[in-house]
């Protein structure tokens, strides 16, 4: 037996791992203790990956669509005719008629993705969406409009002793743009060294590792910075400060001026001592960390959330500051040495069929993907790692158009919702079966990096979605490999180490060094690379959606839909129970009272309806929700929360982001009843 060194990629925290092979089998996996970041930390999904790796559904061989069904084939066959039909395609109908949409795990490829983006830019087209569309697109918007780059995610510094922490459950989650290995170790130093604020409308697992927990009414968040803001503002700033170091403090002013105690507590359901105090603690404090998650991100107030965020760390002088908020500029991406252009963030023309939406960072909205293809704009897309329809709104508008296209091409590990809609499908080698740097060099609460060679050699007949992409790219007459080098002679070790270097990283050290390799934390640093020098904080787009929020002050009383994170489960991966004892479920979570209300009872069906559909889930009564929310969790193919959100309505205007949180909803028992839930 020997025992391999790596790291699990389900995840940004890229905890390292150590893993049994015996006979080209996987046995134990386990947490590295000699790991930099993780310190021998997994949780249920890494320690999954033996399963995942042995999925009953494991894509083994290349499949081509022929009389309806997908026959296998050989790969220069699949090269060769996606070549043609791309080809055709793009000289019909222009480079824009053939897509890309990359996933999570897409994304997660350090070897796949930059290839596969080498791969777009050389076919030239437009038509690129991935989930940073459907994830953040405000956390990047915010950045770059305010401080310049897009790429700029701040994460509270472990020494922090004042950490607000909006909208996420890091227990579960492990975070969300800026990843914490061992988060239950991270929370509880920051509640023990000072103070955790968590703000959630759900009593989170992490919520009860927090020294205070406010149970706000979703989709109201916007109010509560808006009104710590104007306090601040009036007693806490420092204005000398601000004056010379940030612009627009006029407008940010005018726009949270309406936001009093009183107006603030009827929006956001908290209590006047609540509000209060959080803010007398962040005078006494001075310095601290605001963090946002996806409960923030997903919502309709989403960049005006943002742009307040950046406001109380810039206000309270606490960005790029130790104990406040740390920018990680990457351990090979090395931000702070590059010079930036000049970002402002200025959209592109949108997509044909939607106009109306912006393109951002080389990208569509995911929101448009559906109509470019109704519209036939769209005629072929190649999917890279991701799940579009468990991802994006309306699923079953979506595979109806995904059934019209002339090519799908999906490169993926398993059968999903999205294979069974294939012309092409490329089984790709999975985390076991490939090597990897820590992919795009992640912002992380550790600043460190790995390399990991595959564990194991690639089984059946899958390939690298590296070696898929160029391979691709070669039969279209493109070298997009570094050196223009062949797919076929170039190994991953020698691939790592272009892309490693190229990034004028030392690729012998991470040899030398398998457990991964530490950097230190560095601050200061941005605040001498911002456009003028100043953090810009009058944002005319902005002031106009909080003073749009402002006027429809809403008065609405019924139950909001919320989003959440499970377990045992990355979105759809995992999400069959794949390596779980107790697997996660489907369930609509609600307060006792709620249940109450509507005549639910724990375990029944229950029917949920938004504007946009309907669902039937198993009811959870449970008093962590507060009264007026129910949640549902993400990622089932057969239980697709994104059958309630749309596409087309509630878009945000500058970012194309659906609405995923605070959506309107009701309940009603729908008829049979089952067995209680187990509770987790
Ligand atoms: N186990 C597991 N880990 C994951 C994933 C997974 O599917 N499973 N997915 C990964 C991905 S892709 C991402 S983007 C990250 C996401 O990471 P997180 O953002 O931490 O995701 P969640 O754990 O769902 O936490 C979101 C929280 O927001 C709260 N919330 C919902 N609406 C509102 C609101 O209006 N206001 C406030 N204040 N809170 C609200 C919810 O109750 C929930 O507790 O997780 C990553 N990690
Ligand atoms: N309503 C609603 N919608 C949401 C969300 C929500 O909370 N609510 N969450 C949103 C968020 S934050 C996100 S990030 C998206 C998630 O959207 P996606 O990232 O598209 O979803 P995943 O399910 O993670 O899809 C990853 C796919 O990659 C495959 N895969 C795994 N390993 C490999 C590999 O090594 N190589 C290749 N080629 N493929 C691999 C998996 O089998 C899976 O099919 O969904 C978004 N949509
Ligand atoms: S937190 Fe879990 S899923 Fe994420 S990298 Fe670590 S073991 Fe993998
Ligand atoms: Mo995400």
């Amino acid at each position: 037996m020997t025992e391999v060194t790596s790291f699990c990629r389900f995840c940004g925290s890229f905890c390292g791992i150590l893993v049994d092979v015996e006979d080209g089998r996987v046995g134990k996996i386990r947490g590295n203790p000699r790991s930099p970041s993780g310190r021998g930390y997994t949780c249920p999904k890494g320690r999954a990956l033996g399963d995942f790796h042995a999925h009953p559904d494991r894509l083994d061989r290349p499949r081509c669509r022929a009389g309806g069904a997908l026959q296998e084939t050989t790969w220069p066959v699949l090269v060769d005719d996606l070549a043609f039909r791309l080809r055709s395609i793009a000289e019909t109908d222009g480079p824009d008629a053939v897509g890309f949409f990359f996933g999570t795990a897409g994304m997660l490829d350090s070897l796949g993705f930059p290839t596969a983006g080498a791969l777009v830019a050389a076919m030239g087209t437009a038509s690129r969406y991935s989930t940073l569309t459907i994830d953040s697109p405000s956390v990047l918007l915010a950045a770059e409009s305010i401080a310049g780059h897009p790429m700029l995610l701040p994460g509270p510094d472990p020494d922090a002793e004042l950490v607000l922490w909006l909208g996420g459950n890091p227990v579960i989650s492990h975070g969300h743009g800026y990843f914490l290995g061992m988060p239950v170790d991270q929370l509880r130093r920051w509640a023990g060294q000072g103070q955790l604020w968590v703000v959630d409308p759900r009593r989170t697992e992490t919520a009860d590792l927090a020294t205070r927990h406010l149970p706000i009414r979703a989709g109201t968040d916007y109010a509560l910075l808006a009104y710590l803001v104007r306090e601040l503002l009036t007693q806490g700033a420092d204005h000398e400060y601000l004056s010379r170091r940030a612009s627009g403090i006029d407008i940010l002013a005018g726009a949270v001026a309406p936001y009093d105690l009183t107006r603030t507590t009827r929006l956001t359901g908290l209590a006047e001592s609540q509000l209060t105090e959080l803010l007398d603690q962040i005078r006494r404090a001075g310095r601290i960390a605001v963090k946002e998650s996806t409960g923030l991100t997903f919502q309709a107030s989403a960049n005006v959330c943002m742009w307040l965020i950046w406001a109380l760390n810039i206000i309270t002088q606490s960005h790029d500051r130790p104990g406040g908020m740390f920018f990680n500029p990457g351990y090979l991406r090395k931000l702070h040495t590059q010079e930036w252009p000049a970002m402002d963030g200025t959209p592109g023309p949108g997509p044909r069929s939607r106009p109306e939406l912006p393109a951002r960072w080389g990208e569509f909205p995911c929101t448009a993907l559906a109509s470019e293809i109704e519209s036939g704009n769209l005629k072929a897309l190649v999917v890279v790692g991701g799940n579009p329809l468990t991802a994006i709104p309306q699923p079953e508008r979506l595979a109806r158009a995904f059934s019209t296209l002339r090519v799908l091409a999906v490169s993926d590990v398993v059968g999903t919702a999205v294979t069974r809609h294939a012309t092409h499908l490329m089984p790709s080698t999975g985390q076991l079966e490939r090597a990897d740097i820590w992919p795009l060099d992640f912002l992380h609460s550790s600043v460190a990096n790995q390399y990991t060679p595959a564990v194991l050699p690639a089984g059946a007949d899958r390939r690298p979605t590296w070696w898929q992409m160029a391979a691709l790219g070669a039969a279209l007459g493109h070298q997009v490999l570094p050196g223009g080098a062949d797919p076929d002679e170039m190994t991953e070790e020698r691939l790592a180490r272009a892309y490693v270097e190229a990034a004028g990283g030392d690729f012998d050290q991470f040899l030398a060094q398998p457990d991964g390799v530490s950097d230190h934390r560095i601050h200061g640093w941005v605040e001498n690379k911002l456009p003028g020098g100043r953090w810009r904080l009058g944002n005319a787009e902005f002031a106009a959606q909080l003073a749009a929020l402002t006027e429809a002050d809403s008065r609405e009383t019924g139950l909001r839909l919320i989003s959440r994170r499970q377990r045992h489960h990355l979105n759809s991966q995992l999400a069959d129970g794949t390596g779980a004892r107790r697997p996660d479920r489907p369930t609509v979570d609600l307060h006792p009272d709620d249940a109450a209300r509507n005549g639910v009872e724990d375990g029944q069906y229950v029917r949920v309806r938004t504007e946009h559909g309907e669902l039937t889930l198993t009811a959870r009564v449970d008093d962590r929700l507060t009264h007026g929310t129910i949640s549902v969790p993400h990622g089932f193919t057969n239980h697709n929360v994104g059958a309630l959100t749309s596409d087309e309505t509630n878009v945000d205007e500058l970012t194309g982001l659906p609405l995923m949180t605070a959506i309107p909803a009701t309940i009603a028992p729908a008829g049979h009843s089952r067995e209680p839930e187990k509770r987790t």
